[in-house]
C-alpha cells in the first residue's frame, strides 16, 4: 500500500499528460478499493484497554486504588465506561472469580429505600444477594460484590471498584 501511493505521488505531476481519463478514473477506483479493504481490516481489531480484561463481548476494569461510590462511578463515566453491572449468573461468577476483596458495583437503592436497582434502571436477580443480605445495617444504599454475591453497605466506604464498558 506505501509503495502504491509513493508512486502514485511520484507520478501525479505526469498524470494529466500520460493517462487518459478512462485510466485515471480506474486509479481512482482501485485506489478506493484499496482504501475500503484497508479500513475493513483496521475495523476489525477490537481489543479490551489496555489494562481491562475481557469477558463475554466485554471489556471490565478492576481497580487498583479505592474510592467511595460517587467518585468510583465518575472515574468509570469518564473512562467511557460505567460501574459494572452484573446480569446473569456467568457474570457473577466471572467476576467473584476475579477479585478477592469487595468491590463497589454500579447497583443502589439510593432513590428508593430498598428497591435496588442497577444503573440502567434493571432490577436484580434476588439469588444474587449475599445471604441475609440487603439489610441497609445503619444505612446502606450502596452495593458491592464481596465473597461472589452481592451485599450492601455505605455510599460513604471507600474501596475498590469494577468499571465495565461493551467492547
Ligand atoms: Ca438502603
Ligand atoms: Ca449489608
Amino acid at each position: 500500500m506505501g509503495c502504491f501511493l509513493n508512486t502514485l505521488f511520484a507520478i501525479t505531476p505526469f498524470i494529466d499528460y500520460f493517462l487518459t481519463d478512462v485510466q485515471i478514473w480506474t486509479d481512482v477506483q482501485n485506489l478506493e478499493k484499496a482504501f475500503s479493504s484497508l479500513r475493513s481490516q483496521v475495523c476489525d481489531i477490537r481489543s479490551c484497554p489496555c489494562d481491562w480484561k475481557e469477558f463475554r463481548g466485554k471489556c471490565y476494569y478492576f481497580s487498583k486504588g479505592e474510592r467511595d461510590w460517587q467518585k468510583a462511578k465518575e472515574f468509570c463515566n469518564n473512562q467511557d465506561a460505567v460501574l459494572a453491572m452484573v446480569k446473569t449468573q456467568q457474570e457473577l461468577n466471572y467476576i467473584g472469580s476475579q477479585v478477592s476483596t469487595a468491590h463497589h458495583l454500579g447497583l443502589s437503592d439510593q432513590e428508593s429505600e430498598s428497591n435496588w436497582k442497577w444503573l440502567d434502571e434493571s432490577s436484580v436477580a434476588g439469588s444474587f444477594w449475599n445471604p441475609g443480605e440487603p439489610n441497609n445495617a445503619g444505612e446502606e444504599d450502596c452495593g458491592e460484590i464481596t465473597a461472589g454475591k452481592l451485599n450492601d453497605i455505605p455510599c460513604s466506604i471507600k474501596q475498590r471498584w469494577i468499571c465495565e464498558k461493551t467492547l
